[in-house]
């Protein structure tokens, strides 16, 4: 398939230390695909879904003790801590090699070696890269077909050159204490094992789409970033860019496939779906910032997904797709999970595999009760979305004009402002927090720091991270995007969400498309520019304009609080916290005492 030396050297060092049975190249044909789905059928790794009802779709169960991502057993190895900094877990590269052969060593035997050749964005982009990623997962590899371009084509594209990403996983025994995610950003290197979760072992995507990937866009002068790409188009049939950063599990799914409230289609507004977890980012010829989606489908968390809360998703996951941990139908072979409808199967498998009594679940408990576990997700292909950007598949990528910030806060951020400007937006990012969610492993609904919402994921001190922000903005000058920072996550007293969300959401949007126009006007407060609270269409919308004025509300007692928790959260990054940022937390202090 190849004659590059060098992957054809790591090859041979794999076959060594891995003794697998055969070995299989992923040529991306259909007939192959098609084998090892018969293949997965066979071993009862997969499980063929109702052809007539989901055409092409198949079920997974994951160890009930791998179901998400294990950022406690995700490290960073660089050759000194400082490197990675102290947002990472380190080790030293030669000490963890060691012990990741060791327990790597022989692991395939008896099973197939899988290489899979892969492209992270349109292959032959200037903005991709290329990876190859090797397993003995036929589920891993049937998802990675979905997740990435694979195949012939990428190997021919990659010729022989030296720059891609090497990818070593092995399930091993999928044991949790000898579980790691390791990452070698100086050699180009990430190997997993003991784990079979998508997020653990897809390997084009958290591991080298952001952690790897970050420490490159630094080296070269790019971003690679947690966010999800949409275009807003307009009546005029004008479509602006808009690329947003939120933690796991916050709504980036359905931000980017969002569908507008009835009274803005019926004027023409929509919104194109260009990618829905990762942007990659570079300066175009013309000065401005250009986003691909290094991904080619949806890793999308199931429940709560559905008709209303997001159509194009559901629709996407509906031929082709592989579901992860979801409840099994008994009647009519199909899927379910918590928030698809109101209408649990009666006779239904939950995601354990075990006979499930719908009637018992506890919301307090879902992990034990749910028919899908809280963190089920379906890999569907972007080609399945009916709002698939048309720039999709284009190399060059799309304009950004607008960057948004965002997350979970029942108080504290309004609903959206506009940073005072790219400084202060990356301050702005720098300090974001939200509630955390089942997406990792450990509690849930805890307030934690998440710069840009990339704190599992930035692949290097997030200190020179943040100078590497500063820089991009130096460069991009009066070219760079607007920054922008949204919470739709206010709670009343009683917890309740004030803001409905979901497709209203495009009220903002449009307010924030507004703005980068300089067609809307905003009020300056101690965070950044907060609307009027007249400019976020309410039409049709059963809210008034005082519920929407309090949650524009900035309340300075409440930020004086954030401010102190922004300086603890400070402290951690040392000498490496660029002066600029300090700068902006001592303005917030002084402006909101
Ligand atoms: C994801 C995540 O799967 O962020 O996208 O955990
Ligand atoms: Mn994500």
């Amino acid at each position: 398939m190849t004659n590059n030396v060098t992957v054809l050297k790591w090859l041979e060092e794999m076959k060594a230390l891995l003794t697998p049975n055969q070995v299989m190249w992923i040529d991306g044909s259909q007939e192959q695909l098609d084998q090892l789905r018969a293949e997965g059928v066979k071993t009862g790794e997969m499980h063929k879904l109702n052809e007539e009802k989901l055409p092409g779709c198949y079920l997974h169960r994951t160890a009930p003790n791998d179901v998400a991502r294990v950022e406690d057993r995700t490290f960073i190895c660089t050759p000194t801590k400082e490197e990675a900094g102290p947002t990472n877990n380190w080790c030293d590269p030669q000490e963890m090699y060691e012990r990741l052969y060791n327990i790597a060593r022989g692991s395939y035997k008896g099973r197939t070696m899988y290489i899979i050749p892969y492209s992270m964005g349109p292959i032959g982009s200037p903005i991709a890269k290329i990876g190859i990623e090797i397993t003995d997962s036929i589920y891993v590899v049937l998802n990675m077909a979905i997740m990435t371009r694979v195949g012939q084509k990428v190997l021919d594209t990659l010729g022989d050159s030296t720059d891609w990403v090497k990818g070593l996983h092995a399930k091993v025994n999928v044991d949790p204490e000898n579980r790691y995610i390791c990452h070698f950003p100086q050699d180009n290197y990430i190997i997993s094992v003991n784990s079979a979760y998508g997020g653990n072992v897809l390997l084009g995507k958290k591991c080298f789409a952001l952690r790897i990937a970050s420490y490159q866009g630094w080296k070269e002068g790019w971003m690679a970033e947690h966010m999800l790409i949409l275009g807003l188009q307009n009546p005029k049939g004008e479509i602006k860019y808009v690329a947003a950063a939120f933690p796991s599990a916050c709504g980036k799914t359905n931000l980017a496939m969002l569908i507008p409230p009835k009274y803005l289609r019926d004027k023409g507004y929509k919104i194109w779906t260009v990618g829905d977890d990762i942007a990659w980012m570079k300066i175009g010829p013309d000065g401005r910032l250009y986003a691909i989606n290094p991904e080619n489908g949806f890793f999308g968390v199931a429940p709560g997904t559905n008709e209303k809360s997001n159509f194009n998703a559901l629709e996407s996951t509906k031929k082709n797709a592989i579901f992860t941990n979801v409840a099994l139908n008994l009647d009519d072979n199909t899927v379910w999970w918590e928030g698809l409808n109101d209408n649990p199967p009666k006779n239904a498998l939950n995601w354990r595999g075990e006979k499930w009594d719908y009637t018992k679940y506890d919301k307090a408990n879902k992990v034990q009760t749910a028919g899908a576990h809280p963190n089920s997700r379906f890999t569907a292909p972007a080609q399945n979305c009916p709002c698939l950007s048309s720039e999709f598949d284009k190399g060059e990528g799309v304009p950004i004009s607008a960057i948004i910030f965002g997350g979970r806060r029942a108080k504290c951020a309004p609903l959206v402002y506009q940073s005072k400007d790219w400084v202060n937006g990356v301050f702005i990012g720098s300090a974001m927090a939200s509630e955390t969610t089942a997406a990792a492993a450990g509690a849930v609904g805890v307030v934690r720091r998440d710069p840009m919402a990339m704190l599992p994921f930035c692949g290097y001190n997030m200190g020179d991270y943040f100078k590497h922000w500063l820089e991009m903005g130096e460069k991009l000058g009066d070219k760079a995007p607007k920054i922008f920072n949204v919470n739709w996550f206010r709670t009343d007293d009683d917890g309740n969400f004030i803001w409905p969300g979901y497709g209203d959401n495009m009220r903002v949007l449009n307010w924030i498309i507004d703005r980068c126009e300089g067609k809307a006007d905003a009020t300056l407060t101690p965070i950044g520019y907060v609307p009027h609270p007249e400019d976020i269409d309410l039409t049709d919308l059963d809210m008034s304009i005082d519920t929407l004025k309090s949650i524009l509300e900035v309340d300075k007692s409440i930020w004086q609080k954030e401010a102190a928790e922004i300086e603890e959260h400070y402290k951690k990054f040392g000498d490496k916290l660029p002066a600029q940022l300090r700068e902006q937390l001592n303005n917030l202090i002084a402006e909101v005492k």
